[in-house]
C-alpha cells in the first residue's frame, strides 16, 4: 500500500508510516477504535473519491450514476440482510450526524428528546448541553442507578414527566447489556419514538454476541467503524414506516453529496461482518472482555457495576488515588492506548475524571485471547504501581512492544469463504 504516495509525498507518507507502527507497536483499548482490513482500507481510497452523487438510488440531481446506484443499493441490501432491518441510509458521514438525523426525523427544533447524560456513558449526540442535539432540542437527560446501572424506573418517570418525542437508548461508556424493550415499552406509553445508537456495539450485533436493538426500536443509528470494523461512516435502519422521514432528514436535511468513496467501503465491512468468522470474531471481544474485567477486579481494581456483558469496561480509579489522566496518559507511554472517562456521579471534572475506559475489539482483531488478557491486565497493573517511575514506565513499554510483535497487525485478508 502508498506506493504511490511515498513518491509523490514523501512527508505525509513518512507520518503515515510512522502511524501504522505506533499501531503496530502499542495495545489499543480504546473500545471504539479497530483495525479495518485491507480490503475496507481500498475502497475507502478508491476512484468513488471523485463522484458527486446527491439524492438516493435512481433519484439523483447528477448524471453519471451507473455504477453509484449499484454500490449505494448493494450496501443498503447488505445492512438490511445483516441486521434484519426493513430499510437502511447508508449516507450519513458519522454517527453525530446520524444521531441528529434520526431526531429531526421525529421531532422539530425545541421539541423535547431523552437520552444518557454524557458523563454517566451517554455520547455528546444524545443531548448534551454543548451538542447541538442539547441546543437545538429541549434534551432531558436520564443517568443511572447507585450500582452503575440504568434505571428502567427514573427513565420511565422522566418519559411521562416531560413527553419527549424521542427517547434514545445507546450509549459509548456502558458496559452491560441494554434492555431495548424496556425503552421501547416505555417510548411506546408516552407517545415517543425510540430510537438505539447502536454505534458501539453494531458488530456484537452483527455477529450475534448482543441482543439486537433492531425489532425494539423505530430507528437504529451506528456508526461502521468500531466493532463492526468497516469504514469511519454512518448508517440508520429502521422500518419501512419511517423510512422516508429518515432518508429526508438525511438528505436534504442534514447533508449533501454521500461520501461514495466510504459507502463503498460500508458495503465491504458488511460483506465480512456477514461471515461465520466474523461471528466468532464477536464472541471472542466479549470472552476477552470479561477475562480482562475478571483479572483486573483480581489486581484490586474497582469496575463499574462490577463488571461487563459487552465489549468495554470502566475502571473507578478513586480506590487508587489516581486520576484517569494521569493514568492513561502513563499508559500511553508504555505503548498502551486507553482513554479517560468520567463514572457514573464522578467527583471530578470531565477533562481530569476519575475513570478509565478500555475495550477489547482492536487487540481481539489481532488474533489476542484470554491467556493474553491476563497478560494485559498484568501491564495495566504494572503502570499503575509505577506511575511516576518513568524507568519502570519505559521497560513496561518495551515488553509491550515485544508483546504487540506476535500478533499480525491489520491490514490483513479477511476469508470470505463461510
Ligand atoms: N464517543 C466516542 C467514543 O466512544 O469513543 C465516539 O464518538
Amino acid at each position: 500500500m502508498l506506493d504511490t504516495l511515498r513518491v509523490s509525498d514523501a512527508e505525509v507518507y513518512a507520518l503515515l508510516m510512522e502511524e501504522q507502527q505506533r499501531q503496530s507497536r502499542c495495545l489499543r483499548l480504546i473500545p471504539s477504535e479497530n483495525y479495518a482490513s485491507a480490503a475496507v482500507m481500498e475502497a475507502t481510497g478508491s476512484w468513488l473519491t471523485n463522484k458527486y452523487a446527491e439524492g438516493y438510488p435512481h433519484k439523483r440531481y447528477y448524471e453519471g450514476q451507473q455504477i453509484t446506484d449499484r454500490i449505494e443499493t448493494l450496501a443498503q441490501d447488505r445492512a438490511k440482510a445483516l441486521f434484519g432491518a426493513d430499510h437502511a441510509n447508508v449516507q450519513p458521514y458519522s454517527g453525530s450526524v446520524a444521531n441528529l438525523a434520526a431526531y429531526a426525523a421525529f421531532a422539530q427544533p425545541g421539541e423535547t428528546i431523552m437520552g444518557l447524560s454524557l458523563p454517566f456513558g451517554g455520547h455528546l449526540t444524545h443531548g448534551w448541553k454543548v451538542s447541538a442535539t442539547g441546543r437545538f432540542f429541549k434534551a432531558i437527560q436520564y443517568t443511572l442507578d447507585d450500582q452503575g446501572r440504568l434505571d428502567y424506573d427514573q427513565i420511565e418517570d422522566l418519559a411521562r414527566q416531560h413527553r419527549p418525542k424521542v427517547i434514545v437508548s445507546g450509549a459509548t461508556a456502558y458496559p452491560r447489556l441494554i434492555d431495548f424493550k424496556a425503552f421501547a415499552d416505555i417510548a411506546e406509553r408516552v407517545g415517543a419514538v425510540h430510537i438505539t445508537d447502536m454505534a458501539h456495539i453494531a458488530g456484537l450485533v452483527a455477529g450475534g454476541a448482543h441482543p439486537s436493538p433492531i425489532p425494539h426500536a423505530g430507528a437504529v443509528t451506528t456508526t461502521t467503524h468500531k466493532s463492526l470494523r468497516g469504514p469511519r461512516g454512518a448508517m440508520i435502519l429502521c422500518h419501512s414506516d419511517h423510512a422516508a422521514a429518515i432518508d429526508k432528514a438525511v438528505f436534504p436535511g442534514l447533508q449533501g453529496g454521500p461520501h461514495m468513496h466510504t459507502i463503498s467501503a460500508i458495503a465491504v465491512a458488511l460483506g465480512e461482518a456477514s461471515t461465520k468468522s466474523f461471528a466468532e470474531y464477536a464472541h471472542q471481544i466479549v470472552k476477552n472482555a470479561r477475562r480482562l474485567a475478571e483479572k483486573l477486579i483480581e489486581y484490586g481494581f474497582d469496575l463499574v457495576s462490577g463488571g461487563t456483558d459487552n465489549h468495554l469496561i470502566l475502571i473507578d480509579l478513586r480506590n487508587k488515588n489516581l486520576p484517569g489522566k494521569k493514568l492513561s496518559q502513563a499508559l500511553d507511554r508504555a505503548n498502551i492506548v486507553t482513554n479517560y472517562n468520567t463514572i457514573p456521579n464522578d467527583p471530578a471534572k470531565p477533562f481530569n475524571p476519575s475513570g478509565l475506559r478500555l475495550g477489547t475489539p482492536a487487540v481481539t482483531t489481532r488474533g489476542m485471547k484470554e491467556e493474553q488478557m491476563d497478560a494485559i491486565a498484568g501491564f495495566i497493573h504494572r503502570v499503575a504501581e509505577y506511575v511516576d517511575d518513568e524507568s519502570a514506565i519505559a521497560r513496561i513499554g518495551a515488553e509491550v512492544a515485544e508483546f504487540c510483535a506476535g500478533f499480525t497487525v491489520p491490514p490483513m485478508f479477511i476469508d470470505r469463504g463461510d
